[in-house]
């Protein structure tokens, strides 16, 4: 058995837990904070049987990956428009920190 953790955006957080749930990987959702940016992203910690795993990953890869997405412009308010981008750009958003750990024992009482 395994034990995978997941810190994940909050953003697809919901996403994956109805996956998780619905794929029957039982899992705990945490509420935790980013040490470098200090704002809020979501934990799952995840036992599973090591034969499943790797489907897990792939779960998590699907649900979270890095994609593109495009973002609209924003006007800016005052100051500097040097910067200024009138079009949609495309960005890098989402992805997911995954740590899979031996698990030595599990009990439930
Ligand atoms: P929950 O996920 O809210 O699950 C509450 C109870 O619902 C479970 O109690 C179990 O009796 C039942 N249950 C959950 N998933 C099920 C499923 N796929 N099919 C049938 N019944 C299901 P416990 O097993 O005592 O778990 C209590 C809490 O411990 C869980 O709350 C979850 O937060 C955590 N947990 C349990 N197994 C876990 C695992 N493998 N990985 C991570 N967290 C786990
Ligand atoms: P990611 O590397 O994708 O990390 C996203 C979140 O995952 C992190 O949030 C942190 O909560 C968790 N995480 C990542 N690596 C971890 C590890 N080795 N152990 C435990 N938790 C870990 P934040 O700390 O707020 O970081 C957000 C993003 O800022 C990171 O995205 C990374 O792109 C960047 N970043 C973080 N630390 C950095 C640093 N020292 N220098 C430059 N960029 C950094």
């Amino acid at each position: 058995m395994k034990m995978v953790i997941a810190i994940v955006q909050d953003h697809d957080s919901q996403r994956l837990a109805d996956r998780l749930t619905k794929n029957d990987f039982r899992n705990t959702k945490l509420a935790t904070t980013g040490g470098f940016l200090r704002a809020g992203n979501t934990t799952f910690l995840c036992g599973v049987e090591d034969q499943r795993v790797d489907e897990l990953l792939q779960l998590i890869d699907n649900t979270c990956g890095n994609r593109e997405q495009t973002v609209a412009p924003v006007t800016p308010m005052g100051g500097n428009a040097d910067s200024y981008i009138p079009y949609p750009v495309e960005v890098e958003v989402g992805g997911a920190t995954v740590f899979v750990l031996p698990i030595e024992q599990f009990e439930r009482f």
